[in-house]
């Protein structure tokens, strides 16, 4: 209840954004009623804070971005990272780092005892680590390339050490990292386009001193990703799927020299998020946040020059909303589930209608413990599985665990992928 008192704050916040932001962006102006399709963004960022985890830094990041200050949010960042330092071993991952930094670098009066040099200098040595282990491991990183691309961002952005001869070695387009199997990441090449646009722009300004030559070939990879992004454009104009768009709208913003007019419709593509929107596709505090700086002409690349780190901006503050009451209805749905590895393991189960792929899982691993058992870690985007049948995914083979409904691979993960009565659902142990 005490949440609606607040919904009116940020509406206030939003229309003083919006006339100016929101509704200019692709150049022709939305309606009104539009911009109030974004309310919800807003409102579940917000109470994310509520929720544990680095997913904060990139909540704060994306509020930043188009204007709005969360201290409490700042407080989190800063908490995690230092409970990350405390406890040996559990390292926060190389993108993770670089999300940190991105999110309270360019504020550097934040909290004294996090010292901004240590951090990137941090990310300096994990972006190596990274490049280690693709030269140990048959060119696969520790991590993947969505979070090198991440790493070499916040290192261009913040004058962190890179080379731009490994830039250029590691970031040609037809680079596997780039796919999974054969399938074109588009979150994947659109964060490394807003990378290589920065190590772009740095040679230009004469921030970073390179060849001709490495100047040429970064052209070149941000041309060819570029078109590998719009090759991925739906005929109702998300960009890939609803949750790489975002991302893949900042690339396209920050690249409109390598592409015609006429080869994206912007409009088009905002409507469809809008409506997306509207639909309540973005319901996780990490999805919102990937879409938000888009919706208000918002990139990456703009974290040092548009960012509110402090007096003069907004703070806002919203009260956690009531928990949710799972879906009172008693009825019950039941669904085939199968594990595939070399051989398939079926059975039938039964769940409360309104149930996630994981309770299936988890009422499988009831049934049959030896065959159903399995392991979850939590990520920002929810939990990810990690072994199925004590059959572990790992990276340096580029294994893993695949989701898939009437033999179609799911765009979400267990934790929030509604199942369907009758529905045939597999987890297929797979490669990338
Ligand atoms: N973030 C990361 O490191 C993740 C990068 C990312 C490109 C990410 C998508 C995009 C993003 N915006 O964050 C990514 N996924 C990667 C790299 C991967 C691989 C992870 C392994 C590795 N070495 O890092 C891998 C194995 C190919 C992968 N994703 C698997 C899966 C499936 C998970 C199944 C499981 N075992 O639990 C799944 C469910 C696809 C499937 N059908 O099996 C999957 N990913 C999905 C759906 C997604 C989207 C999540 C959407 C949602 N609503 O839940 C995604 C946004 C994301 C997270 N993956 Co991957 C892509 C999309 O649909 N647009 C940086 C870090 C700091 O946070």
């Amino acid at each position: 209840m005490r949440q609606s008192h607040q919904l009116p704050l940020v509406g206030l916040l939003l229309f003083s954004l919006i006339p100016s932001q929101l509704c200019t962006i692709c150049e022709v102006s939305l309606e009104n009623y539009s911009c109030l399709t974004v309310l919800p963004l807003l409102n579940t960022m917000i109470n994310s804070k509520y929720a544990r985890g680095i997913q904060a830094a990139n909540v704060l990041l994306s509020l930043r971005l188009v204007g709005i200050q969360d201290q409490s949010l700042e407080r989190q960042v800063i908490q995690e990272v230092k409970e990350n330092e405390e406890k040996k071993g559990l390292d926060l991952t190389s993108g993770q780092l670089a999300l940190v930094v991105l999110s309270l670098g360019a504020c550097q009066n934040s909290d004294e005892t996090i010292t901004y040099v240590h951090l990137v200098s941090q990310l300096e040595k994990k972006f190596q680590e990274e490049i280690k282990n693709m030269v140990t491991h048959n060119g696969n990183p520790l991590t993947n390339y969505y979070q090198l691309s991440l790493d070499v961002l916040a290192l261009c952005l913040f004058n962190g050490k890179y080379s731009v001869t490994e830039v250029n070695k590691y970031f040609t387009p037809e680079n596997k990292n780039f796919y999974f199997g054969s399938q074109f990441s588009v979150d994947t090449g659109a964060m490394a386009v807003l990378a290589l646009t920065c190590v772009k722009r740095s040679i230009i300004n004469g921030q970073i001193k390179a060849s001709e030559m490495d100047l040429k070939h970064i052209n070149n990879y941000i041309e060819s990703l570029v078109k590998k992004i719009l090759h991925e454009k739906k005929e109702n104009g998300l960009i890939g799927n609803v949750f790489s768009t975002g991302e893949a709208m900042q690339a396209l913003y920050v690249s409109a020299n390598y592409y015609n007019q006429t080869e994206w419709d912007c409009q088009q593509t905002l409507r469809a998020v809008l409506k997306e929107i509207s639909q309540g596709s973005f319901h996780m505090p990490i999805a919102a946040a990937q879409i938000l700086p888009a919706l208000f002409g918002k990139t990456y690349l703009d974290v040092n020059n548009s960012f509110s780190c402090g007096s003069g901006s907004f703070n806002i503050s919203i009260h956690k909303p009531s928990p949710v009451e799972p879906s009172s209805s008693s009825s019950w749905i039941s669904v085939n589930y199968t594990v595939k590895i070399n051989k398939t393991y079926s059975t039938n189960v039964t769940v409360k209608n309104g149930s996630v792929f994981l309770d299936v899982m988890k009422r499988a691993q009831q049934i049959n413990e030896t065959v159903f058992r399995f392991t979850y870690v939590e990520t920002s985007w929810g939990p990810y599985i990690t072994s199925v049948q004590g059959l572990e995914a790992n990276s340096n083979d580029r294994t893993y665990w695949e989701l898939l409904s009437e033999g179609k691979p799911l765009s979400q993960g267990v934790g929030s992928y509604v199942v369907h009565n009758g529905e045939n659902l597999e987890v297929r142990w797979s490669t990338y």
